[in-house]
């Protein structure tokens, strides 16, 4: 390896982040580096470098402005659970819920693919914070990147640049190099050759490091945001008493101008962003129901002085699923991404405006790989296609978001996508059911990543590809939560996607969620009865607003109804499910567990 001069734009004297930064131009040999401080001329200059070289292609200016088209690698459009590693001392740390490798080997391997890997590329220094800059919740990573589809991502998703770098350099000087609390996450990404057969994206939490090699797609290379908001995170919330969560953070405000904030778990491509964004129904609006966005994937949360939780939103943009947005499905996210936004692997129309299925009725003229639309290649946009656009472009961004203390949560909402047995909408009794059915939710796998779709697996609280430690350990902590001085929310666990016996969903979704989550506020305020079952408590129909929705027979049996009989192989499943994680399991959750099994049989 040969030495590179010492880098004289280096903006700072922090001298962890200059010994980091040659060293890492040591090993990967950049042509240039370049620190990026998030300033608008950076963003332009990237933009235009990305024009040039075809990164970035431009889309229809008078309809979609200072908007972007990127088209991925077609073996690069997911998040690869496969190659995703959790790097602990001890294997039973990361837990049968990780794939795990030790950590010499994972660093002698990446190293091996670093070697040398930014030769004629720009090695881009980019500081970022994840969450608000002045709250105390807030954490800051540096990401390494040879992508500058990566660098601009990044500032559209975090906090990105001087601010950022500010604050590192001020917790630097606080705590020193030696201690967690003032260390920034050090990501090092490299986009390599996109050989799916070189590609690894790696966790060290005890190091408060990843390294991502061999990919350019979201939740692989924008470090910020799955490696370390969620696994880093967690792993980090967990040793400080808080939570680091896959869940979308919503204020619903009633006609009282009561504002309750609620967070919800669903798996990638189950209703997070959608739900985070709902428009009430008309004749809600007509009353003055509101609904304000604070997040839309993931939710740091602690407890307050006060013992209720209070969470923020890590992230500053919305990297949504293209796919069935629509002015019916989610207008606040269509309105969103009318200008500055990126796109990537959506189709185009014939005038260049970005189009994908469920948009509306018009006739694609590209698809998502550039290839005139055949509807023999299959869909134009490719199912995980994703925009990328600031969360201030977003009509209901709630004037709370930035709040540097979060809001207050009142309601904890578990869900995932199940054609057969789970009912809309049932309430946890106490914060240990509650724990139990956030860690037996079960999903049908979606196109977020590589892999089969439509395969029903359990995903935990919907970090099943996320949580940066052992679930037993994850679930134990999630309990600790339940102590004198608590003021926990209620947690519930929704379904929008039971089907009835013509496969088609049996529940609108959508806005009319709201109609749910007004039934959940109506619980968490003392103000309604429910059915209590061995599930938990179960709405009355009469106790939800359904007013022009209409729903058959089989649809009101199956959503509201409660099947014990395949209740009874569900919680079976779930005691082997517990098992898997052995003694390390908390008693506690296996008997809660069993009081269920014993109440249905
Ligand atoms: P990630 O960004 O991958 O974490 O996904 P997400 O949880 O934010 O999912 P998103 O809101 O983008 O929704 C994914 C897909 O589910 C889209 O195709 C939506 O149209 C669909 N969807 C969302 N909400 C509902 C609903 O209430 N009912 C039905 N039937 N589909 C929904
Ligand atoms: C998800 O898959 O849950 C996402 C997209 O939110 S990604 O950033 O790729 O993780
Ligand atoms: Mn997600």
């Amino acid at each position: 390896m040969n030495a590179l001069p010492k880098d004289e734009s280096s903006p700072t004297t922090l001298d962890a982040l200059n010994a980091w930064v040659a060293d890492v131009a040591r090993l990967t040999q950049p042509a240039r580096i370049q620190w990026c401080d998030g300033s608008d001329t950076e963003y332009a200059e990237l933009i235009a470098q990305m024009q040039a070289d075809g990164t970035l292609l431009p889309l229809n200016a008078d309809t979609h402005p200072g908007s972007w088209l990127h088209r991925s690698d077609p073996d690069d459009v997911a998040r690869v659970e496969h190659l995703t590693f959790v790097c602990t001392s001890d294997q039973d740390d990361a837990g049968p819920n990780n794939h795990w490798m030790s950590p010499a080997d994972a660093h002698a391997k990446m190293d091996g693919l670093f070697e040398d890997c930014m030769r004629g590329r720009t090695l881009y220094v980019v500081p970022y914070c994840m969450g608000p800059i002045e709250s105390p919740l807030a954490r800051c990573g540096v990401e390494i990147t040879d992508s500058p589809y990566v660098v601009a991502n990044m500032r559209i998703m975090t906090r990105m640049g001087a601010a950022a770098l500010a604050r590192i350099e001020r917790e630097g000087r606080l705590h020193g190099s030696g201690l967690q609390n003032g260390r920034f996450v050090r990501g090092l990404h490299s986009i390599g050759e996109l050989d799916p057969d070189r590609r690894f994206i790696m966790h060290f939490p005890e190091e408060l490091t990843i390294n991502s090699y061999g990919s350019g797609y979201g939740g692989n290379a924008l470090l910020g945001k799955k490696c370390h908001a969620l696994r880093i995170a967690s792993h980090q919330a967990r040793k400080e008493g808080w939570l680091a969560e896959h869940m979308l953070i919503v204020g619903i405000e009633n006609p009282q101008g009561d504002i309750h904030y609620i967070a919800a778990a669903f798996p990638s491509a189950c209703g997070k962003t959608n739900l985070a964004m709902l428009i009430p129904p008309k004749s809600y609006r007509e009353q003055g129901w509101k609904v304000w966005t604070v997040g839309d994937d993931i939710c740091w949360m602690r407890p307050g002085a006060d013992g209720r939780l209070y969470a923020i939103n890590p992230e500053a943009g919305f990297f949504g699923v293209a796919p069935g947005t629509s002015a019916q499905s989610n207008p606040n996210a269509l309105e969103s991404v009318r200008s500055n936004t990126i796109f990537t692997n959506v189709g185009v129309t014939d005038d260049n405006q970005p189009w994908w299925e469920g948009l509306d009725d018009r006739v694609p003229a590209k698809d998502w790989q550039g290839r005139p639309y055949d509807k023999a290649n299959g869909p134009a946009a490719h199912p995980n296609s994703r925009f990328t656009v600031s969360a201030k472009r977003c009509p209901s961004y709630s004037p709370h978001a930035e709040d540097p203390q979060g809001v207050p949560i009142s309601a904890i909402v578990f869900g995932g996508r199940r054609a057969s047995l789970v009912p809309l909408v049932f309430e946890a009794r106490d914060w240990t059911h509650g724990v139990l059915v956030g860690a037996s939710m079960g999903s049908e796998t979606t196109a977020a990543a590589t892999g089969a779709v439509g395969v029903m697996r359990r995903d935990p609280m919907a970090m099943k590809p996320f949580c940066g430690y052992n679930f037993a350990d994850y679930f134990a902590h999630w309990l600790s939560f339940d102590k004198p001085g608590a003021n926990l929310p209620k947690i519930f666990h929704v379904n929008w996607f039971r089907k009835g016996d013509d496969g088609k969903f049996l529940w609108p979704g959508f806005g009319d969620n709201l109609r749910v989550i007004e039934w959940m506020i109506r619980r968490v305020k003392g103000e309604v009865d429910a059915i209590d079952t061995q599930i938990g408590a179960l709405p009355r129909i009469e106790d939800l607003t359904l007013d022009c929705v209409v729903l058959s027979e089989e649809a009101r049996a199956k959503l509201f109804g409660f099947d014990a009989e395949g209740w009874r192989a569900e919680i079976d499943g779930i005691a082997d499910y517990l098992d898997e994680y052995g003694d390390r399991m908390p008693q506690k959750l296996k008997g809660e567990q069993q009081r269920i099994a014993a109440a249905l049989s």
